[in-house]
């Protein structure tokens, strides 16, 4: 069903605006390249958009453990790098405004399931999003491993949610809808404490189209913006308490916000749909059919609405084809 609204027409090389993860640092150390070696990396740097998708906790490929572990002490300074096709470049488009999210999980195999706990959060400060601090500090995110964390094996997870898009829910406009780019690492975590993460969220029936933090529209106006999931975890202990949501973000969305169910109809005209099907599916492995990864292109400039640059636009650089 799925397939029959997508096409396959955008089968441009995709010189993508996205970004995907390329290591980790811990207490201000390199841990070098960990594509495919503690980070479970996706075959390229697309979103995820399909909140059903098992794609939608690990990224593609998600699901396949790798073969290492970054070792960290609880209470270290954990920092994902993120870059957009090669290290230290622009890292993101300027346009995928969004917040930057991190969870935790007990090691599994597969990832799934209701298993996992927020501990780290940055979304939008008034004036400026989680990914704009991100491309100012050079692809780099930092947060801290809660200091009270029992010692073992986890898998930390920190996503960015692009708004670019995402005036409208995905499964009532597939063409449009919030981007995630979910990023696995796989840690192994020394000290005496005995904190065990238990949120229990499960990502695909957690985060919802019914989400004010998912499907948002980041050209209107607004002042505050709400997190998705789960408040960060308090559980942790440690040497002082666990921040809760900032204020700004426990605030109600403002009126800027349209419902979800208005979403789609009512911020249409501001983006014109373009006739011509843009988005394509990568059915990755036979295995995974159902982990329809969106890649290549996205929205075409919207006819009506000049101001904002789609996902691809990236100035005095390869261009691709706007279809
Ligand atoms: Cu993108």
């Amino acid at each position: 069903m799925r397939s029959a609204i997508f096409s396959l027409v955008a089968m441009a090389a995709s010189v993508s605006a996205h970004a995907q993860v390329y290591g980790l640092w811990v207490d201000g150390k390199d841990q070098g390249d960990g594509r495919g070696s503690y980070i479970r990396s996706p075959a390229n740097n697309s979103p995820v958009k399909d909140l059903a998708s098992p794609a939608l906790i690990c990224n593609v490929n998600g699901a396949k453990p790798v073969s290492d572990f970054v070792s960290v002490k609880a209470g270290s300074e954990i920092t994902f790098e993120w870059y957009h096709d090669n290290r230290g470049d622009d890292i993101i488009d300027g346009s995928h405004q969004g917040p930057i999210i991190t969870y935790i999980a007990e090691y599994s195999d597969s990832a799934a399931g209701a298993i996992w706990t927020k501990i780290d959060e940055s979304g939008f400060d008034g004036s400026k999003w989680a990914v704009d601090k991100l491309i100012a500090n050079g692809g780099k995110y930092d947060f801290t491993l809660p200091a009270s964390l029992a010692s073992g094996k986890y898998i930390l997870r920190q996503e960015i949610i692009a708004h670019h898009e995402s005036d409208a829910a995905f499964n009532q406009n597939p063409a449009r809808g919030a981007q995630f780019y979910p990023s696995c690492a796989q840690i192994e975590v020394t000290g005496t404490g005995s904190a065990v993460p238990d949120q229990a969220f499960d990502f695909n029936t957690g985060y919802t189209y019914a989400d004010p933090g998912i499907v948002f529209n980041i050209y209107s106006s607004y002042t505050s913006y709400q997190i998705p999931g789960p408040e960060v975890w308090t559980g942790a202990g440690g040497s002082s308490p666990a921040p809760s949501k900032p204020a700004e973000s426990s605030a109600a969305a403002t009126s800027a916000v349209a419902s979800p169910t208005e979403a789609p109809v009512s911020e249409g005209p501001a983006f014109t749909e373009s006739a011509s099907p843009t988005t394509l599916v990568t059915v990755t492995k036979p295995a995974e059919s159902t982990v329809a990864q969106v890649t290549a292109t996205e929205e075409p400039a919207p006819t009506a609405t000049p101001t904002r640059r789609p996902c691809s636009g990236r100035k005095g650089r390869k261009t691709r084809r706007a279809n």
